[in-house]
């Protein structure tokens, strides 16, 4: 019987159904109400500035005395401060493309996300139920924006596809995706950093982990990771791959593996993305070789940096076109067809150098190429040796912002160079 579980009193489907009807109707209005004061939060949260956290800040948060209440109190602030300061960027983007569907798509999961960790403002921290909803919301909004990367890159196919590209929208999509992928990793840390420190578990592989945070990663192990899933694709498309030789200085202890505060899984994601490119590049200069000439690898720890330098023979790439590398409108390309074979899925397309620059970037760090044409490349990641000098590098939402996006097409400063030959004759003067 469908009534049993009503009260005495409340009777018959007909009433049931019509409250069924107003509560989806209340439901409506609170949802649009909701709806219709994110702006004014937005306003309120991009007034003030992200706080960017030292690596050792987020090991307190997973320390002895970790609070689960002061993490809750410090992201149900610092999310929003940084999700509205992107989302006034993305108000600033071109309507051309702040108008395509996947834009549109992109914007309607910061909004939904947005509202969904303001709900919790006027919630109690000491109130264990309230800590545990926002862990389950953290984790929604998380797998929300999977497919963000994805979805931005198809909005930057459309715009290509209706627009003619030049070098201004170049910049300004450059500059505008930079800062929200690195807004974005900056969000996806936070919310890691909670989501595994309060679950109640410990990482049954590396218990010494914090969150996603290894206070002894050992950089020669995610190196040899690295390599090993790199080679593993390279074997099976090329039915080869090149060697790995690997090098540690260690400035301190010689002969001791290199290791320190970071997040292997950022500098797996950096180290796989320059193994894939390095692995291309010797194979195909040397197709009608046997031997491969290897990758290698120094590792090196100063006292201010520690360095990574990949080294392959891949015969280079022209100095003109290594800005081209890390630009997100000349390497977005469709998705290779299923069953086409011209393309490898081995590097050489998508937002994988850029990224991963972001990435050492997020921490201080830096990913830089030196190629010379002809012989082959050296891709060096530049971290900081201290978790001291291991502090988030956020953009912020200011005047210089909008300013940046304010750049129009004016003439250049310097000389066009004529590929024509200057007529002389010209300037003969009458003997
Ligand atoms: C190349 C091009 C490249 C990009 C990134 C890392 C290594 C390499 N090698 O030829």
């Amino acid at each position: 019987n469908n009534d049993s579980c009503l009260p005495i009193g409340w009777s018959s489907s007909p009433s049931r159904s019509r409250l069924t009807a107003i509560m989806k109707f209340v439901r409506f209005i609170m949802k649009n109400a909701a709806l219709a004061s994110v702006p004014k939060h937005i306003e309120h949260f991009s007034k003030f500035s992200p706080s960017p956290l030292s690596m050792k800040q987020f090991l307190d948060f997973g320390s002895i005395n970790a609070c689960e209440k002061t993490s809750f109190a410090f992201l149900r602030q610092e999310l929003p401060v940084r999700l509205s300061n992107i989302m006034k960027e993305i108000n600033l983007l071109p309507d051309k493309l702040l108008s395509t569907p996947s834009v549109q798509m992109v914007h309607s999961w910061y909004i939904q996300s947005l509202m969904e960790i303001l709900e919790f403002l006027d919630k109690n921290p000491d109130d264990h139920k309230v800590l545990g909803e926002f862990v389950d919301a953290l984790i929604t909004i998380r797998n929300r924006h999977n497919d963000v990367v994805t979805t931005m890159a198809q909005g930057i196919i459309e715009y290509k596809e209706a627009f003619p590209q030049d070098w201004v929208t170049n910049q300004n999509i450059q500059y505008f995706l930079d800062r929200f992928y690195t807004s974005r990793i900056s969000i996806r840390m936070l919310i890691n950093q909670h989501t595994l420190i309060f679950d109640g578990t410990t990482n049954p592989v590396h218990p010494s982990t914090i969150g996603s945070i290894d206070p002894q990663c050992q950089v020669g192990d995610v190196v040899q990771d690295a390599f090993h899933s790199a080679k593993m694709l390279c074997d099976q498309y090329y039915l080869h791959s090149p060697d790995l030789l690997l090098q540690e200085m260690n400035n301190k202890k010689t002969k001791h593996p290199v290791s320190m505060v970071y997040v292997p899984s950022h500098l797996y994601h950096m180290l796989f993305e320059l193994f894939k490119n390095a692995m291309r590049a010797t194979i195909e200069t040397h197709e009608s070789s046997n031997n491969l000439p290897p990758i290698k690898v120094l590792v090196s720890l100063g006292g201010e940096d520690m360095s990574i330098k990949v080294s392959d023979r891949g015969g280079g790439v022209p100095f003109r076109r290594i800005e081209n590398l890390f630009s997100y409108m000349y390497s977005t390309a469709p998705a290779p067809q299923i069953g086409d074979h011209s393309r490898t899925p081995l590097a050489g397309f998508g937002y994988g150098l850029p990224i991963s620059r972001l990435y050492a970037r997020y921490f201080q760090g830096d990913l830089q190429l030196f190629s010379m044409e002809g012989h082959g490349t050296d891709a060096v990641i530049f971290l900081k040796a201290l978790s001291t000098d291991s502090i988030e590098r956020l953009p912020v939402y200011n005047k210089t912002a909008v300013k940046n996006y304010k750049v129009s097409q004016e003439a250049d400063d310097w000389c066009i160079p004529s590929k024509e030959p200057l007529d002389l004759s010209t300037y003969k003067v009458a003997k």
